[in-house]
């Protein structure tokens, strides 16, 4: 998920770039505002945590652009090119280094394992809004 800060900032096309061009599809995209329950259930994990309300309020503050990807590794993959969550220790070449400022405003969200990965594209997509490459002619599978 690219958040509000990356959205205001005019940095989606950046990042969506770099995606891209590491191979990893698009499956489904969209720009939504995300409303507070959506939000609270998305970070349901961080709920008991003091930045909890923050963070909530931040990711509710614009729109985000919600993307589902494919590809082999992608999650860990998606999360090596974010970087760490503090953008101030990210390694250098990482999205969250190069592009974010702070802990909250880190350009971005990744999932980080399969299961919060399906539960999160659950939240965001409905089963008819994802494209199943496999489904598709034989030259859209991989580049
Ligand atoms: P992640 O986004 O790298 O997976 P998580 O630990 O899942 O990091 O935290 C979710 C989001 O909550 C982070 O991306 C960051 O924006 C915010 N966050 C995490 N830890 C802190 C903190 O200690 N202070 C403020 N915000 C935090
Ligand atoms: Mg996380």
């Amino acid at each position: 998920m690219i958040k509000p800060d990356a959205v205001q900032r005019n940095l989606a096309g950046e990042i969506i770039c770099r995606v891209l061009r590491k191979g990893y599809k698009i499956c489904a995209m969209k720009m939504l505002r995300i409303d507070h329950d959506l939000a609270s259930e998305h970070y349901v994990e961080h709920s008991s945590k003091p930045f909890f309300g923050s963070l909530v309020s931040f990711v509710t503050s614009g729109p985000v652009i919600a993307i589902v990807l494919e590809g082999d590794g992608v999650i860990e993959g998606i999360r090596r090119l974010m970087g760490s969550t503090d953008p101030k220790k990210a390694d250098p070449g990482t999205i969250r280094a190069d592009l974010g400022i702070d802990m909250a405003r880190n350009v971005v969200h990744g999932s980080d394992s399969t299961a919060s990965a399906k539960r999160e594209i659950s939240l965001f997509f409905e089963k008819n809004e994802v494209i199943d490459f496999a489904r598709c002619d034989e030259g859209w599978l991989y580049p």
